[in-house]
């Protein structure tokens, strides 16, 4: 046991739980529905084989898929349009242009009626196999539990030197700043209970990745627990990370930390001084 922020219990998941995944008779889902949901932009090669590993690591459990794609220019789109057209659990959001990753998902979890969101990549880097564990977490009463690459048992496949390294820095930054304990506060392969989505104070993070920070840093006393995944670098289509993502992690630090800096002062103001 750790702790998730300074305050609150972090339950991590071994990996010799992780290894259980992929037999769905293993860890039955109670029968409620779940909502994942993937942010496309370009994933055209993607989008389709992700679908098939989902529908396979899910069934017989309830549960919806939503892709919100951001007017792909490689023909994403239709493809979840066919995919829509073939399976009733599947939907297609599209939106008018490219507008960052973690919006796509809030927009997603707010079109969504399920339980519990997860959000996956939808470049095949985070195994659906391994969404019955998180999933599970929640229902065992977690309000978040990330697929995490920095834990025991979590690996990182593909990627070369600096972007191990980059990932590393990010990592440790956001970490020390909002002084959390969680090892993979940037996965973004993670699930949710509804309302941690639904009652989000900020909406900071949208036009860049890094949703799940955002959901760490302003609600510190959430449940957190962390299973170990191994992301693997995708194998096909381009990467969306560049500079600009770079910029908005920084800028999306500051805005938090003024955030919580208010967040204190305003606290401190409305609870009565006590004199003697
Ligand atoms: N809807 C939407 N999806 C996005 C946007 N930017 C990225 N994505 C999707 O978000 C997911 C993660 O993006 P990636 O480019 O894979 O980012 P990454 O995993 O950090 O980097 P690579 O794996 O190297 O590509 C993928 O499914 C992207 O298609 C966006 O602006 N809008
Ligand atoms: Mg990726």
């Amino acid at each position: 046991m750790a702790t998730g922020t300074r305050s609150r219990p972090v339950e991590r998941v071994g990996p010799a739980a992780a290894r259980l995944e992929y037999r769905n008779d293993v860890i039955a889902l109670p029968e409620s529905l779940v909502s994942i949901i993937i942010p496309t932009w370009n994933e055209r090669e993607n989008i389709g084989p992700l679908i098939d590993g989902i529908r396979k690591a899910m069934a017989p459990a309830e549960f919806e898929v939503v892709v919100v794609d951001d007017a792909s220019t490689d023909g994403t789109g239709a493809a979840v349009n066919d995919e829509a057209r073939r399976h009733s659990n599947i939907r297609a959001v599209h939106r008018p242009a490219k507008m960052g990753l973690s919006s796509a998902v809030l927009d997603g979890a707010a079109r969504s009626t399920g339980r519990v969101v997860v959000m996956m990549d939808g470049d095949l880097s985070h195994d659906p196999g391994l969404l019955r564990l998180l999933i599970r977490q929640i229902h065992a009463g977690s309000d978040v539990a990330i697929g995490s690459r920095y834990v025991q048992g979590g690996r990182l496949t593909g990627w070369p030197l600096h972007r191990r390294l980059g990932s590393l820095v990010f990592t440790w930054s956001a970490r020390t700043l909002f002084r959390l304990r969680v090892r993979d506060p940037l996965s973004g392969f993670a699930a949710f209970r509804r309302e941690v989505l639904e009652t989000l104070p900020t909406r900071f993070s949208g036009p860049g990745f890094k949703l799940l920070l955002e959901v760490l840093a302003t609600q510190p006393s959430l449940r957190v627990s962390e299973v170990p995944i191994t992301f693997v670098d995708r194998a096909r289509g381009k990467s969306k990370l560049g500079a600009s993502e770079m910029r908005e992690f920084g800028l999306l630090c500051c805005r938090l930390l003024r955030w919580r800096m208010s967040e204190r002062i305003l606290s401190r103001r409305s609870s009565p001084v006590v004199r003697r």
